[in-house]
């Protein structure tokens, strides 16, 4: 193809425009699960004449936003989608068909689908039909987008991702950095991204002072870890629901229900009957937030190295030096940490500055 007199590689314009429809899938960040978030743009003679994404599980899949915005332009145009269209009939009708139905003549796909009911069949059906269909576009980037979804399909267990602040000189925080109580502050968006939040009782106070968040925004279900008897959460305006896990009686039913709070009691508190709870109720992510002492998590955190649970570490470094002695620091966590198998774990380490 030829514009501006320059020749062009159609590859590029393919990862611009698959890049536009992650953007797009993104915006239902936290609202999708158990479904993946999904993106698609549908291009014709090089302009853009429809988008669309997956909003919510239930309701319709990207392509048929994008192909109900685009119209009769859909016709001879390319569809752009970042996940492989489904060809099964779920809670919605295959898009596959609707793409045949919509007469597109190209489909660029970003990954195959890992549900076992789609994988690669959708790829298929569209080919069958005379499609010219290319898999792989910006793929990294689409797998990083679902990589929870896609690990609860390979697996049939949920994400689980660790987070924790330190200081300069390694003291293990309570604290979260700046940003924190602003809106699309990093620590607001990472709890958008989460099914459900565990985390120490001794710290629900804190945990639930005022961030703001998006209207709308996704808010996780807190899992509270209670191991002292009375201890109850206050209501956080973060969450959606909270669940107190305790070994013990934490409190009466009804103190419970007048705070909305649900309390499963279990034997022993460990990881994998949480997990095990997490995956009943359908969790596809956790984030397991880690403060300024181990706490009840101590257990947990050393379980979850050793039974090889945990997919990604999210890293803090706030840029101060810790005075008080109190601190759990970095050479305790380290003793755990360093048993992970980092090779397999994605970090994102965020430094304030
Ligand atoms: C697509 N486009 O936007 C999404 C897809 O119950 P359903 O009908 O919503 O189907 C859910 C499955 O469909 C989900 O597990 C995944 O395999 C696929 N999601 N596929 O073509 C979309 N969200
Ligand atoms: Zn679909």
């Amino acid at each position: 193809r030829v514009r501006c007199g320059l020749v062009e590689d159609e590859s590029v314009d393919d990862g611009f425009y698959m890049r536009r429809c992650v953007e797009l899938a993104r915006r239902a960040i936290g609202c999708t699960s158990p479904n993946p978030m999904v993106g698609c743009v549908i291009v014709k003679d090089g302009k853009i004449v429809g988008e669309g994404f997956h909003p919510k599980a239930g309701q319709p899949h990207a392509e048929v936003f994008a192909l109900r915005n685009a119209g009769n332009l859909a016709e001879n145009a390319t569809a752009y989608v970042s996940l492989e269209p489904c060809n099964h009939y779920g809670r919605t009708p295959p898009c596959t068909e609707a793409l045949i139905k919509a007469k597109v003549k190209r489909v660029v796909v970003g990954m195959v689908d890992p549900n076992p009911i789609v994988a690669s069949k959708g790829v298929d059906r569209l080919r069958d039909a005379g499609i010219n269909v290319t898999v792989g576009v910006e793929e990294k980037l689409c797998k990083r987008l679902n990589e929870a979804y896609i690990h609860q399909m390979l697996t049939g267990k949920p994400f689980v991702t660790l987070r924790y602040s330190l200081s300069v000189n390694g003291h293990l925080l309570d604290q979260l950095g700046d940003g924190v109580t602003q809106t699309g502050g990093y620590y607001s968006k990472l709890l958008q991204e989460y099914d459900a939040i565990i985390l120490s009782a001794s710290l629900t106070e804190k945990f639930s002072s005022p961030t703001s968040q998006e209207p709308g925004a996704n808010q996780p279900l807190q899992i509270v870890i209670a191991s002292n008897p009375g201890q109850l959460p206050a209501p956080s305006k973060e969450a959606s629901k909270i669940i107190i896990f305790s070994d013990k009686e934490v409190a009466t039913e009804a103190d419970l229900a007048q705070k909305g709070i649900d309390a499963v009691n279990l034997d022993r508190i460990n990881l994998t009957s949480i997990l095990e709870y997490c995956k009943r109720q359908g969790f596809c992510s956790i984030l397991l937030d880690l403060r300024g002492s181990f706490g009840d998590l101590e257990e947990l955190l050393r379980e979850s190295i050793e039974q090889n649970v945990l997919q990604k570490i999210v890293l803090e470094v706030l840029p101060f030096w810790d005075e008080s002695n109190g601190g759990v620091s970095l050479v305790a966590l380290n003793s755990l940490v360093k048993r992970l198998e980092v090779k397999n774990l994605q970090s994102m380490i965020s430094t304030q500055s």
